[in-house]
């Protein structure tokens, strides 16, 4: 088939999830074609499938409005025609699956595109929350061909919050060759949370955790990561004295050496549709704490533990018990691994992808 994929290019679940999906759809024999506006984060740059094609956004002084959307729209247009595409598949309903419905209406019936949308999480539970903004939000869904959700929690809250359609539940999945456990010597009393550091990733919490671990047992706290919280946390990082144990890496392309030397995982968001972050660190036999909200629970099953949101001592309670009991942190561990590779595994989902695109292309007039 060919594909062409919309995704947000920056550090990000939704762009790293596509662009896993483009590599590996290429690596079976389809022609896929990424348009966006930059080159996605961990885009590989020198491979000719998956190819990249940039949408111009000119700026036009007398307007004030930005046209990145119209951009994309008659960029997806314009690849769809030349390449004679099967599928477009948009990741986030706004802004990708809006502009996939105006390249449509360019193409006219002459050339039937099929638009397949994957929702994320932040344009359900952020963007399509916005009253302003909720009924384009529908409207974008609705007019999809299919419709995908990384996890049941998020199909659910999207049934509830925005429309009725009928949604696939297809979860995300990551490289386990590359997220990989090390030997277990390298195993140290270091806890691991990455992120982009937005408030909704409450690393504030874990700050707060770590403090309380630390004033028991030896160990360290590694952040990976970056965004608008990271100076904030860095100034409470220091009134809390806890400079010397925490270590700030910012952004990493790859980190998995550092995941191969943590023994927990702390992910305590306030809002998390799937948990991508959690599940490299689980491929990596990292157990995991992390709270009750959207589809962790659905991601970290017995691979950790999952306590209520904001709840500091629960969580230093089961990171204590983790570096504390060997045995029960390689059970959690071992737990970890087998479910990044059994429960999400790459070539099953990229397998019921292929199928949906198969499923929409046959229901082409
Ligand atoms: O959570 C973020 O900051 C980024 C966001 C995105 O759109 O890239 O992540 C969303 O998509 C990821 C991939 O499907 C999920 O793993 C994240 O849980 C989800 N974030 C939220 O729901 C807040």
């Amino acid at each position: 088939m060919k594909i062409g994929i919309s995704c947000y290019a920056s550090v990000g679940g939704s762009g790293i999830v596509a662009t896993e999906i483009g590599n590996a759809l290429a690596a079976r024999g389809h022609r896929v074609f990424f348009i966006c506006a930059e080159r996605p984060f961990r885009f590989d740059a020198s491979a000719k499938n998956p190819s990249f094609e940039r949408v111009a956004v000119n700026g036009y002084p007398p307007l004030q409005q930005d046209l990145s959307v119209l951009s994309l729209a008659a960029k997806m247009a314009e690849v769809a025609a030349r390449e004679a595409l099967d599928v477009l598949h948009v990741h986030y309903a706004v802004p990708h699956a809006t502009a996939a419905f105006l390249a449509k209406q360019i193409l006219g019936s002459a050339a039937p595109l099929k638009v397949v949308t994957t929702l994320h999480g932040t344009d359900i539970t952020l963007v399509g929350a916005d009253p302003v903004l909720l009924p384009i939000t529908r409207f974008s869904i609705e007019a999809s061909d299919a419709v995908t959700a990384v996890s049941r929690s998020l199909a659910e809250e999207t049934k509830r919050t925005i429309s009725d359609v009928p949604i696939d539940v297809i979860a995300n999945f990551v490289d386990t060759a590359r997220y990989a456990p090390g030997p277990a010597s390298l195993r140290q009393p270091m806890i691991v949370h990455h992120s982009n550091f937005r408030a909704l990733k409450r690393v504030d919490d874990v700050v707060r955790v770590f403090a309380a671990v630390r004033a028991q047992r030896e160990c360290e706290l590694v952040l990976i990561g970056d965004g608008p919280e990271r100076l904030a946390i860095e100034a409470m990082v220091g009134a809390l004295g806890l400079t010397a144990s925490v270590r700030f890496l910012g952004e990493r392309l790859d980190f998995a050496d550092v995941l191969q030397r943590a023994s927990v995982g702390l992910f305590p968001s306030a809002l998390e549709s799937f948990g991508l972050a959690a599940l490299e660190a689980m491929s990596a036999g990292v157990p995991i704490v992390a709270t009750r909200v959207g589809g962790l629970p659905e991601v970290v099953g017995d691979g950790g533990v999952i306590c209520d949101l904001g709840d500091v001592g629960a969580m230093a309670t089961a990171v204590m018990h983790m570096l504390d009991d060997a045995a029960y942190r390689e059970g959690l561990a071992a737990q970890a691994r087998r479910i990044a590779v059994e429960v999400f595994p790459r070539e099953r989902i990229i397998g019921e992808y292929e199928a949906i695109y198969r499923r929409v292309i046959r229901a082409c007039p």
